[in-house]
Parts: C-alpha cells; sequence; structure tokens
C-alpha cells in the first residue's frame, strides 16, 4: 500500500484539510464516526493510503493538525467530521489567546518551535505505521503568521528525515483584493524559501482567483469560505485519485515531479472541471472533450492572473475520472490544442502534457478532470506579492512586530532576493531551459515516463503520416477495449 501523511497548518490548513476529508469521506462511504457505509469494494480496496484503520472497523484519517491557537481547531472538532480525527492529533500552542496573531515571525521564532517536537514525533508515529510511504500533502496559507511560519519548520524536517518522501504543498498565496492584513506580503515572502527548497510540487492558489470562479462560474452571488475550500477540496481529491482508486493510467506524485523543469521551478495552479452553475448542469452532457476545452480555456485556474496572462505552459498535468474516458481519445484532444497553439507552450520542452485517467468519478459526475499547469505565468502571482512586499518593506513599516520577536531584516532581504531569482528564472523559461535542465531522453525518471506513455506525444498523432495513424489508432483502441473490459468491472 503507497500511503501520504497528511499536515495541515494554520486556520486556512485545517478548514481547507476539513474540506477535503469530507470530501474523500464522501467519495468513499465513511461515515461521520468512522465507519463503512459504501456500496462498493471498489471504495475500500485503497483506502488505506489516506486512512488508518481503527480498532473497531472505523477508518481514522492520517492527519495532523496543527496551529498556534486553539479556535480554528475546537471549530473543526465541533463539526460533523470533527470526531473522524485523532483526538491527540491535534497540536496547538497552550497559553496564548491570539496564537501567532498574523506575524511570522512569532509562528517561527516564538511559539513554532514548542510545537515542532510534538509534531514531528506525531508524524514519525504516522509514518512508522505506513508500509509504503509516498510522501506528504502539507496544506496552509502563507499570508498568516502560522500556516507560513509553521511550514517551513516542519518542510526542513521532512526533507532531512524523509528526504524521498514527495512533499506536496496547497498553499493559498495572498491576494490583493482580499486581504486580511496589511503585513500578508511579509508572511509569504518569509516562507518562499523554504518552499523553494523542501516542497516538490508546490499547487498555488487564491481566494481572488477562487472568488472569481464562485461568482462567474459557479453563479453563486455570495461565496463563503466554504464555498472556495470545496473548490480547493476538489483538486486535492482529484491529486490523491490515483492513489485511492484502481487508475487506468495510474500518475504517481514522483513521476509528476518530472514535470518541474528544474528542482526550484515546481510552482503549480490548478483547476478543476467540470465548473456549472446548478441550474446549468442538468443542459451539459459532460465528454472528455468538454472538459478539456473548459480545462484549457484559462477561466477555471484558482490563481489570478494566470488563465488569461501572456507566458507559456512548461509542462502540465490533465488528471481524468470517469470510466468512459478513453486514453486514445484524451491524447488526442490534447494533442490537438497542444498543435493548434504551439505559441503557448515554451518551445524547448519536447513532452508537455502528462495524462492520468482514474476510472471511478467522483460523486455526481460522470466523469471530471484535475488540471496542474506549470506556466510560466505563475511567476507573477509572487511578483506581484514581492511588489507588496516591496511597498511596506521600503518604508519599514511594521518591521518592529517582527524584529520584537527576535527577527533580523537581512531575513527579509535574503527571502526577498531567493523570490525574485525564481521569479527570473521563470521568466527565462519563456525561451530557453533553465541552467541543469535535462532533456527528457537524458533523464532517467523521465525517461521510465516516456516509456509507460504517460507523456502525451504529438508525434503519435500529428506529424506521422495519415495511414500510420490509423494504424496506430487501431493498435491503441484494442489495446483500450480491453483495459477497458478489465478496468470497468463494477465501476
Ligand atoms: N480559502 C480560505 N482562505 C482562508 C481561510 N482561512 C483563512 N484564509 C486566508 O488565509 C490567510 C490568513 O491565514 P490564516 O490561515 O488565517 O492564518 P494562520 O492561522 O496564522 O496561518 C488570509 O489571506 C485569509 O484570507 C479558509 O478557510 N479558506
Ligand atoms: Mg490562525
Amino acid at each position: 500500500m503507497k500511503e501520504i501523511v497528511t499536515i495541515q497548518i494554520g486556520s486556512c490548513g485545517v478548514n481547507l484539510g476539513y474540506k477535503f476529508w469530507e470530501d474523500v469521506c464522501d467519495e468513499h462511504g465513511i461515515t461521520p464516526v468512522g465507519t463503512w457505509c459504501g456500496e462498493h469494494q471498489l471504495q475500500l480496496s485503497k483506502i488505506n493510503c489516506l486512512f488508518n484503520s481503527g480498532p473497531i472497523s472505523n477508518f481514522i484519517p492520517r492527519s495532523i493538525l496543527i496551529d498556534t491557537d486553539i479556535s480554528s481547531l475546537d471549530a473543526c472538532r465541533s463539526t460533523p467530521f470533527g470526531r473522524i480525527f485523532r483526538p491527540d492529533n491535534f497540536i496547538y500552542a497552550e497559553g496564548t489567546d491570539s496564537g501567532a496573531g498574523n506575524n511570522w515571525a512569532r509562528g517561527y521564532y516564538t511559539l513554532g518551535p514548542h510545537l515542532l517536537d510534538p509534531a514531528m514525533d506525531l508524524i514519525r508515529r504516522e509514518v512508522e505505521a505506513c508500509d509504503y510511504l509516498t510522501g506528504f500533502q502539507v496544506v496552509h496559507s502563507i499570508g498568516g503568521g502560522t500556516g507560513g511560519a509553521m511550514s517551513s519548520l516542519i518542510l526542513d524536517k521532512l526533507r532531512n528525515e524523509y528526504p524521498k518522501g514527495v512533499v506536496v504543498n496547497y498553499t493559498v498565496t495572498p491576494s490583493a483584493k482580499i486581504s486580511d492584513t496589511v503585513v500578508e506580503p511579509y508572511n509569504a515572502v518569509l516562507s518562499f524559501p523554504s518552499l523553494v527548497r523542501n516542497s516538490d510540487l508546490t499547487i498555488c492558489l487564491d481566494n481572488e482567483a477562487l472568488y472569481d470562479i464562485c461568482h462567474k462560474q459557479l453563479r453563486l452571488s455570495q461565496p463563503t469560505y466554504d464555498d472556495l475550500n470545496l473548490l480547493m477540496a476538489k483538486v486535492m481529491s482529484g491529486m490523491s485519485a490515483t492513489y485511492r482508486f484502481p487508475a487506468r493510467n495510474h500518475l504517481s506524485w514522483s513521476v509528476m515531479r518530472c514535470l518541474a523543469p528544474s528542482p526550484k521551478l515546481h510552482f503549480f495552479v490548478p483547476g478543476f472541471v467540470p465548473l456549472y452553475s446548478r441550474s446549468v448542469q442538468p443542459y451539459v452532457t459532460l465528454t472528455a472533450k468538454e472538459l478539456t476545452a473548459q480545462m484549457l480555456s484559462g477561466n477555471v485556474l484558482m490563481a489570478s492572473g494566470v488563465g488569461k496572462s501572456p507566458g507559456k505552459y512548461l509542462s502540465a498535468v490533465a488528471m481524468f475520472r470517469g470510466c468512459n474516458v478513453s486514453d486514445l481519445n484524451v491524447n488526442e484532444l490534447l494533442c490537438r490544442y497542444e498543435t493548434k497553439n504551439s505559441s503557448q507552450f515554451a518551445e524547448w520542452m519536447p513532452y508537455h502534457f502528462m495524462k492520468g485517467i482514474v476510472v471511478t468519478p467522483p460523486r455526481g459526475l460522470r466523469m471530471s478532470a484535475t488540471f496542474l499547469a506549470n506556466h510560466t505565468a505563475s511567476a507573477g502571482i509572487w511578483s506581484r506579492v514581492h511588489e507588496r512586499f516591496n511597498k511596506i518593506f521600503k518604508r519599514k513599516a511594521f518591521l518592529h512586530w517582527y524584529t520584537g520577536e527576535g527577527m533580523d531584516e537581512m531575513e527579509f532581504k535574503e527571502a526577498s532576493e531567493e523570490l525574485m531569482a525564481v521569479v527570473k528564472e521563470y521568466k527565462a523559461c519563456e525561451s530557453s531551459p533553465p541552467p541543469g535542465w535535462k532533456s527528457p531522453e537524458d533523464n532517467p525518471v523521465f525517461k521510465k515516463v516516456l516509456e509507460e506513455e504517460k507523456m502525451v506525444r504529438t508525434i503519435d498523432i500529428i506529424t506521422i503520416e495519415p495511414k500510420y495513424t490509423l494504424l496506430k489508432v487501431f493498435r491503441r483502441s484494442v489495446q483500450c477495449v480491453q483495459i477497458l473490459g478489465f478496468d470497468c468491472m463494477g465501476c
């Protein structure tokens, strides 16, 4: 069994993670007390990747919830699924009312170190109980004082103790229009160095883009955090689906790691489709074509300013779910898009799309797709945070909050330089590969990915003569029929 350990940090991490657990419990037929009330054995076949088995045939999320103040944890405990979590997996700082109070220095230097040892003890306990650890998913925002600071402390430890474990971060970045406090850019920039060094896939989301999707696509007049968190939870569910259900084309996280052209350039922007308002849904017939069109429209990306920005795709993951999605069809759709829009793709990168297909669709849908784009415009998310950082840092505004907790001004400068170096590297990638980039044919991990046909090869369908195309299509469809017949049993 390949197991994932989830770590939810800070208020946003706890809330968003909760929504994810609610969603996967629904998909696997798990009740709020951890018992199974599902309809099909498929719901149980790979459930241990996220859940531990309890003593009374119950399932317990393999998750650790950490906050510097207890309020978000109490709120989580009082929700319908609150009791499903193991009570001693909740960690908080005792004796403080306001926790880190949006101050990264308090989270990193004052309160964080007291929570780090107990948190790591719990993580070790969870990892030791795993048969074969896949890695960690860390859920947090970086605008506050806990999510970014505590994750920086924990990510350093994870990298040292579990160098082979893949670390996936679901990171809510600050947005200019929707901001809780003026110091969010400080907190985000200070969190950046650890993300660059210790995360393998950082999936960046922001509330502004999520509000936009809720307003424009889902036609919700007053979206709440719950609505935004549900959208992000759908991305998390899509990303873990390949571990949770039988996959026709399994995409492991360690394989997805190959899509970063250099270890630093691992900032992905996600999307989830289908996205239709309740009133429109009954009028839409979902097909892989429809999903692909919506996925690549730029309107569903969950970080503002990326969907319609100039720039180029370096690589992308398209993870489809549904038993009538065929490998052949997906290949062709993605190839067609790429050929028609070749100027949107970095020329030096020979393969852009990695695809995965999981037979079981999400609840209530016949099919869906989760999309992760490593786009050069991802750098825009960080350069905008940096601009806002500079505005306050130039005036040394609010700096005393941080230096008062023992921080040095140099740390701000170093973090800001590190961030700008990555932004520049992304920009340069529009025309040429980053230093140290290995062509897929020379990269042993990537070579294996190519052999397993997980990359969409434009050459398969586009550049060869029509008669050969037909031959290839025929061979593939025979394969697909065989696989379909096998995989669809009971779905
Ligand atoms: N989408 C979403 N964003 C949140 C949620 N809670 C807080 N945020 C955002 O996260 C940032 C503050 O982080 P928060 O998690 O409250 O601080 P922390 O507890 O100190 O890490 C702000 O930009 C908030 O708008 C949530 O439940 N959902
Ligand atoms: Mg908080």
